[in-house]
């Protein structure tokens, strides 16, 4: 909460799906801000939310906003960030960026604290937040690369909206109003906002998230695959992914294949092992139907993981089932789970 010995914190995107989700992570974490600077576009500028019990008025984000803060999350998409990262950074801030923007930067940092923070001391103001897919899967990894070794990745996934924006989740909700009540409805949003055409998300499953490559795989999973290599510092490593949309409000699940190194490991070996990986719960209990699902794991910072298999025919090949809340593990709370390491590692100091 607010204090003298602290810092100043900026939120870009504040109104935004994520953004309300970095500010509720703030507080639940005891974050040590002293003050809390809320941007948005001119649209929500003047607008007042009220956050732990005192009243905030949203500022439209421009470079002279970044004076005295301290740190900066942005989430209010790749344009705004291109064009307002570097300009806090002038100002003295560091930021972690929750957008495509940076990411592949080779001079900046894609950050997962479980898997990578000793990357953060590379930083030169301007940290990225990989994209929610791909945390998601590299935390269930990462125990593995470093016991087994891993040569292989192929992953589908069933991603929820929000996602996709606020504007998202409000056309999944009306929509299927609209479908049980035989009513008209006019798809806007998904699967691109930006794209040329537009399907029904609701009781339907579609095969884009982000634009089509001319490699054929869409943006969304073009990030899956580099990013997946540049965060585990595995550039050899073969990836492939598939990822879907669902209308599942909030939770993404990931279908994941996987080929290690080594020879002889058995599933208990594997559900020893991730039993006690960091940010891991394991929920692995067929005779008990226990297995993770998106609805269980809302609001909960943790990724969780399931049906651990063994292939039938690949001796180094494994299945499991990997959920987590897309909006705080996929976003929110990695980035405030950076802004913390960058603390704790002494990058950042909370002290006058
Ligand atoms: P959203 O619900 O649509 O919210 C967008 C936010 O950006 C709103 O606060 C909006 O403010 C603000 N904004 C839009 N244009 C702006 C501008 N020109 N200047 C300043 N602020 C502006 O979207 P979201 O789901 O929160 O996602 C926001 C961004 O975060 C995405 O575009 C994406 O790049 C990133 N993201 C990352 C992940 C991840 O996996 N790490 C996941 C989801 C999203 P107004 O209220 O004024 O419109
Ligand atoms: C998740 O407008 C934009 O540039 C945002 C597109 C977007 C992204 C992205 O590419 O930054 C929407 C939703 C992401 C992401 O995390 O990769």
């Amino acid at each position: 909460m607010s204090q003298q010995n602290g810092l100043h914190v900026a939120v870009v995107g504040a109104t935004g799906a994520v953004g309300q989700q970095m500010i509720q992570t703030l507080i639940n974490r005891s974050f040590p801000f002293k003050k809390l600077t809320l941007l948005s576009s001119a649209r929500s500028a003047g607008k007042k939310i009220m956050v732990a019990g005192q009243e905030y008025t949203i500022q439209e984000a421009k470079p002279e906003s970044f004076e005295g803060v301290d740190i900066a999350l942005f989430s209010a998409g790749g344009s705004v960030s291109l064009e307002l990262a570097p300009e806090a950074v002038k100002h003295g801030a560091i930021v972690v960026d929750n957008t495509s923007a940076f990411r592949m930067d080779p001079t900046i940092p894609l950050v997962v604290p479980e898997v990578n923070e000793a990357d953060l001391f590379n930083h030169n103001g301007i940290i990225a937040n990989p994209n929610c897919s791909t945390i998601q899967m590299v935390v269930a990894l990462e125990p593995i690369r470093q016991k087994f070794g891993l040569k292989k990745v192929l992953v589908s996934t069933y991603q929820a909206v929000s996602g996709a924006g606020a504007a998202a989740v409000q056309e999944l909700k009306e929509q299927t109003k609209s479908i049980i009540n035989d009513e008209k409805y006019d798809p806007a949003i998904l699967p691109v906002k930006g794209d040329k055409k537009h399907y029904q998300i609701a009781f339907n499953a579609i095969p884009q998230i982000d634009k089509f490559q001319d490699n054929g795989f869409t943006y969304e999973e073009m990030k899956m695959i580099n990013e997946t290599k540049k965060i585990m510092h595995l550039p050899e490593l073969q990836v492939a992914a598939t990822c879907v949309r669902l209308p599942v409000a909030v939770g993404h699940s990931e279908s994941v294949y996987l080929e290690i190194d080594n020879d002889g490991v058995s599933a208990s070996d594997m559900k020893e092992l991730l039993k006690d990986a960091p940010g891991i719960v394991l929920q692995d209990d067929p005779e008990n139907q226990l297995y993770p699902m998106p609805a269980n794991c809302v609001g909960l910072n943790e990724v969780f993981v399931g049906r651990i298999r063994k292939d039938l025919d690949a001796d180094r090949g494994f299945h499991m089932w990997v959920v987590s809340d897309n909006l705080l593990k996929g976003a929110a709370w990695n980035s405030v789970q950076i802004a913390e390491s960058l603390i704790r590692l002494g990058i950042v100091s909370t002290n006058e």
